[in-house]
Formats: structure tokens, sequence, C-alpha cells
């Protein structure tokens, strides 16, 4: 079968990312197709003997199959204090290295998790970037399911089209037992920080896909190779 390019884009944004790890890390694990090649180059790593003593953190229950498959040791979010890095992927990246995450359903462990890493490596193919978050991606917010109607009306009131996520013939259901609305903003977020201020205040929103001002680089694959992307 001929090899996919853009897995190819994703695989080695992976690897460089995957290079910042050193024995003896605490890793945070991210979850989607870029995060995958991560976790299994870090499994890769230590079983060649390449890397020791790394302690995984699963950003999801996928993720958490993936490492336990590949050998690779994990603890939960209550055991550790701090990670010392975190590699994840991401659905929208803008030019100060803000995101849009939780396409693939996992925001509300990956910001808890990537919140406590020192250093957050972001994965994408060049397709990611973005003047604007919004753009071309629709924000996902996590929200308690007996909720979501009113929640709905809330966030339309931002200027979105809220759409509940849809799973096998029912509502999409997190790791966490919420509901997810997609929110599509016709022409991008305006004010991403004003926006995640008033979603961050609404008690029955367990989660939103903003991650502003939380990545260290942003890893770009490109046909021509990679670059990185930092904030400021
Ligand atoms: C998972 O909830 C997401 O935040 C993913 O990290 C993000 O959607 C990127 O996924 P892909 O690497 O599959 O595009």
């Amino acid at each position: 079968m001929a090899p996919d390019p853009m897995a190819e884009l994703k695989r080695q944004a992976a690897l460089a990312a995957v290079a910042h790890v050193e024995s003896g890390m605490k890793v945070g694990l991210g979850t989607g197709s870029t995060a995958f090649f991560a976790v299994e180059e870090i499994g890769a790593r230590l079983r060649r003997g390449d890397l020791r003593d790394i302690v995984g953190v699963p950003t999801s229950t996928r993720t958490a199959e993936q490492a336990r498959g590949l050998g690779i040791p994990l603890a939960g979010l209550d055991a550790l204090d701090h990670l010392d890095v975190a590699i994840d992927g991401a659905d929208e990246v803008d030019p100060r290295c803000d995101l849009i995450k939780g396409g693939g359903g996992a925001l509300l462990r990956e910001k808890a998790v990537e919140r406590l890493a020192r250093r957050l490596y972001i994965i994408v193919d060049h397709g990611k970037l973005s003047a604007r978050l919004g753009t071309h991606f629709a924000l996902p917010v996590e929200v308690v399911p007996a909720a979501w109607q009113r929640e709905a009306e809330a966030l339309a009131a931002h200027g979105c089209a809220p759409a509940l996520r849809q799973g096998a013939g029912a509502p999409y259901v997190t790791d966490n037992g919420n509901h997810i609305l997609d929110c599509r903003f016709a022409h991008g977020i305006a004010d991403t920080h004003a926006l995640a201020a008033a979603l961050d205040a609404r008690p029955d929103v367990k989660a939103h896909g903003l991650f502003l001002d939380m990545a260290t680089e942003v890893i770009v694959a490109a046909p021509g190779g990679i670059t990185t992307l930092r904030p400021g």
C-alpha cells in the first residue's frame, strides 16, 4: 500500500517532539492520530533501551490502551504534581501558538494533564495553521448531559452555531460521561480570551477546546520539512 503522505507528516512531527523526551521523565501522552505516533515512538525507544524510567500520563482511555500495549509504565494525574513534558496534537493553531483541541473528544483530560506539564509540545501538519482560531474548526465544548440544551443556547449568544456531537446513533459521550457541543463560528473567534473566560465561568461547561498560553512549542511538519513555532 502507498504510504499516506499526511500520516507521514504527522509521524515526522511526532518524532521531532519525542526527541525532547529523556530518561526519567514524566510525560503527558496526548490523544489523536498525530499523538498516536508520539506514543508509538516512546514505546519503541523504551523497547530499544534508548529511554528508561519513563512514566506516562495518558489523556484518554484510548491512549492509555495504546500505551499499555506498548509497555509504557503509566500513572494517573493524582499520583503526580508535575510533568516534565507533554506531547499532543491540535485541531487548529494560530500565530500566538494558541490552540483549538478536542476534535477527538479528549479535551478535558488533555487540559488537566497538559496544565501540569513544564513543556507542552504540540505536533501538527501544516494544514492546522490558521490566522484566527475557529476559522477552520468548530470549537468543542464539553457539557453536563442534562444541561446541553441550555448550554447550547448560552453558546449561541456568543455568535456561534452549536451542534451536539453524535456518536453511534446517539449523542457522543466523553471519557468523563459528558456530551460535546461543536461550536462553529462563521468568521472565527474574535476574542479567544474573553470567550474562554465566559466558558470557564459556566458550571455546566466541564471543558472547552481553547488551549490558550499553554503550548511551549508547536512543531509543524510540511512537505518542505519541520518548523518550530514559539509563542510571543
Ligand atoms: C483530541 O481530543 C484532540 O484534542 C486531538 O489532540 C486533536 O483533535 C488532534 O487530533 P489529530 O492529531 O487526530 O488531528
